[in-house]
């Protein structure tokens, strides 16, 4: 059993990357419509687990990485929050899930209006890419990074696409699992193989054990929609299961999803197997996937 202490580590790197995504909103604000700007750092700065910056983190340190302030792993952590906050905001929008409320305050659209989400979600997403490359020259990783982030973003739109249209017409077990892989399990994915890009200059192999943990997160998601409050998650529980929707709890039952979220959890864990007592957190940070809370 690991001793490993995770809530202060998450805390840690939510402090690090939170002060560079402040400093970048800081920055993009000067001089720029103070609304959207306003509506960004609303956004960005509302909290949230910071789950894929610390994934971005763990990995470089299971490397040997630096996270420090001003580490390559650090600003591609914060670029990686941009695109996964956007994604949250327009997630939110009345054409998308509608939703109201999102890490315990008024979504974007319901703090200010529509129009300030869409540009606000449109900004974050340009706003991580040149936050990424408008770093100091290195050997060619942010580059490298960049075309990670990008892939994952576009893998993320295909899966929320796919997403829709299983409201209408219903995917099967196959069809929920590849838009899963898609819609979260590409971010996750990102997160591991960018921590190790960044680290190393290489992905280490990691992209199908970043996978398998975006699958075991959004398992755990669909059964925390079930089985948490909205108070304790900070968005509407039970939202989910109301519209019907396919996800492995409804079309399996709460006990097989769980035990599928763990096995995949697993299989990431054994991936990680090799990489010593650097990868402490990273070993720590795969079983949060599952057993988290909120
Ligand atoms: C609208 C372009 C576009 C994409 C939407 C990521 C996504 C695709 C939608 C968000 C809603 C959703 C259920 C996504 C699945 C992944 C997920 C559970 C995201 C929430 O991530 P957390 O729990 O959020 O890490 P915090 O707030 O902790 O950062």
């Amino acid at each position: 059993m690991s001793t490993f202490a995770l809530d202060p580590y998450l805390a840690g790197v939510a402090a690090r990357v939170e002060a560079e995504l402040r400093e970048a909103a800081r920055e993009g604000a000067r001089g720029g419509p103070a609304r959207l700007w306003e509506a960004i750092s609303y956004a960005l700065l509302a909290g949230g687990k910071r789950l894929r910056p610390a994934l971005v983190c763990a990995t470089a340190e299971a490397f040997g990485g630096d996270t420090g302030e001003g580490s390559l792993p650090l600003r591609f952590a914060a670029s990686l929050e941009m695109i996964h906050t956007y994604s949250l905001v327009h997630d939110d929008l009345p054409s998308m899930d509608d939703d109201d409320l999102r890490r315990g305050r008024p979504t974007v659209h319901k703090a200010f209006d529509e129009a300030t989400a869409v540009l606000a979600g449109d900004a974050l997403q340009s706003l991580a890419f040149e936050h990424l490359l408008a770093g100091p020259p290195d050997d060619g990783r942010a580059p490298r990074l960049a075309v990670v982030l990008a892939s994952g973003a576009t893998r993320m739109v295909e899966g929320q696409s796919l997403d829709l249209q299983a409201e209408t017409v219903p995917p099967g077990l196959e069809g929920v699992l590849d838009l899963q892989r898609r819609k979260t399990g590409a971010l996750l994915a990102a997160s591991v193989v960018g921590g190790a890009i960044a680290a190393t200059g290489g992905d280490q192999g990691l992209g199908p054990a970043g996978l398998k943990l975006g699958l075991a997160f959004q398992i755990a998601d669909d059964l925390l929609d079930l089985t948490a409050t909205t108070a304790d998650l900070g968005k509407r529980a039970g939202k989910d299961a109301a519209a019907g929707k396919a996800t492995l709890p409804a079309l399996l039952g709460v006990e097989e999803a769980r035990r599928r979220a763990d096995d995949y959890c697993e299989e990431a864990l054994q991936a990680f197997a090799g990489l010593g007592e650097r990868a402490e957190a990273l070993r720590a940070l795969a079983r949060f996937v599952v057993s988290r809370r909120k």
